[in-house]
């Protein structure tokens, strides 16, 4: 994409436009949120749908002039049901946090309980935090991962759920590195008479292409953004049972939301035929690949893994065995000087603070955009690990610099 015009009109935006374009390029996006969309993608995002209002739904607009915005939607919808197999499909959401407060709304009453996994333990702040609209509605209990193992203490949640009599069990998380069993809560949820939300925001693109398990057909719920592992326009969805159609609908637009961002919508239905290309699975195999040969190396190098290992699209290394006196957020300087970008993150049993934490998560959604393989990634643990160990050795994170220049240079990203 060129921005011409934007240069033409207000050349410091223009300047900050393309300033991103060549950090996307010359960095090694590893926060495990974030990919990069096709050209494809960012020309729909761009498009004159922004300048359209189209408040309802396909057919049944409260303005006129929706012909195109129609289409899109229904294209939108018609492949993300092919993608997830569900039954009704909202792409409205502005985002992820916006898809979750739409089935809130759809299924609850305010003061109505949620049971949801403890941010520091990987969850999200759409999920009950309190400093989220969600914990200042609803009254939230948390459930948490097992801190020996890493893993979801299954069993706890449902002691917890049983005690709690929760309206809503959350799944779905944001800094787990394994599998999530959807069938288990869903067992769970069941056995409390609780409603079952699964966010997978994370790994939608996982699950759209069948190598993670799905809980749409499970779950009442299922929530996710567009933007990650799935790699279309950015923003959120919501799919469910044809029953509850009509709630979540209406929860959207005009519970939560106006005007759909259509733009947007057309950038979620590019993507979304993007990935029914068989090629996508192979992309989402490869991005589970290049997480177990980072884990390892990382592992390797002497570095603890929370659960020891992954099987989705990210790691979560915890310092504080191997460089108890070393933050998370100091490693995440270091590295950004060096051009890999990752995020401090908290890990279970955190003993610093949210801002300063003890832990570093890296995914590998974007590297595999850009055509990296294992062993490309094994080269970028090592550089991680490099400066995890040496975070103030400024020649250190200058030579770490020029081989990720060369890994740049490499696999290469926009024009
Ligand atoms: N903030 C995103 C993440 O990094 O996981 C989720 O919304």
């Amino acid at each position: 994409m060129t921005y011409e015009n934007v240069r033409e009109a207000d050349p410091a935006v223009a300047d900050a436009l393309e300033g991103e374009r060549e950090r996307q390029n010359n960095t090694l996006a590893m926060i495990a949120s974030e990919n990069h969309v096709s050209e494809a993608v960012m020309e729909a995002q761009s498009s004159e749908l922004t300048n359209n209002y189209a408040e309802g739904y396909p057919g049944e607009r409260y303005y006129g002039g929706c012909e195109y915005a129609d289409e899109v939607e229904e294209l939108a919808i018609e492949r993300a049901k092919e993608l997830w197999g569900a039954d009704h499909v909202n792409v409205q959401p502005h985002s992820g946090s916006q898809a979750n407060m739409g089935v809130y709304l759809a299924a609850l009453e305010p003061g109505d309980k949620i049971l949801s996994l403890d941010l520091t333990h990987g969850g999200h702040l759409s999920h009950g935090h309190p400093v989220n609209f969600a914990g200042q509605v609803y009254e939230v209990e948390q459930y948490e991962v097992d801190e020996e193992t890493g893993y979801i203490d299954y069993e706890g949640l449902a002691d917890h759920a049983e005690e709690f009599e929760p309206d809503v069990i959350v799944s779905g998380y944001s800094a787990y590195p394994r599998e999530v069993d959807f069938e288990r809560i869903q067992e769970t949820a069941d056995a409390v008479d609780a409603y079952h939300l699964a966010d997978i925001a994370h790994i939608t693109g996982l699950v759209a292409a069948g190598v993670h398990e799905s809980p749409v057909g499970v779950a009442d719920f299922v929530t996710g953004s567009t933007h990650k592992t799935i790699r279309s326009g950015r923003g959120g969805i919501i799919m469910c049972d044809e029953e509850y159609a009509d709630d979540v609908d209406s929860a959207v637009f005009p519970g939560s939301q106006g005007g759909p961002l259509m733009h947007n919508v057309a950038g979620k239905a590019v993507g979304f035929g993007e990935a029914l290309d068989p090629e996508f699975e192979e992309y989402a195999e490869q991005t589970i690949a290049n997480a177990k040969a980072l884990g390892d190396r990382l592992q390797e190098h002497g570095l603890e893994l929370v659960s020891g290992g992954t099987d989705n699209h990210l790691v979560l290394i915890d310092l504080r065995p191997s460089h108890p006196d070393t933050t998370g957020k100091e490693v995440e300087e270091a590295l950004e000087t060096a051009g890999i970008v990752l995020n401090a993150n908290t890990v279970p049993g955190e003993t610093r603070s949210a801002f300063n934490p003890s832990g570093i998560r890296a995914g590998t959604p974007g590297l595999t955009t850009r055509g990296f393989d294992e062993d490309a990634c094994r080269e970028v643990a090592d550089l991680i690990y490099d400066v995890a160990d040496a975070p103030d050795d400024d020649d250190l994170i200058a030579e770490v610099s020029a081989r990720v220049d060369g890994l740049t240079d490499e696999y290469t990203l926009y024009d």
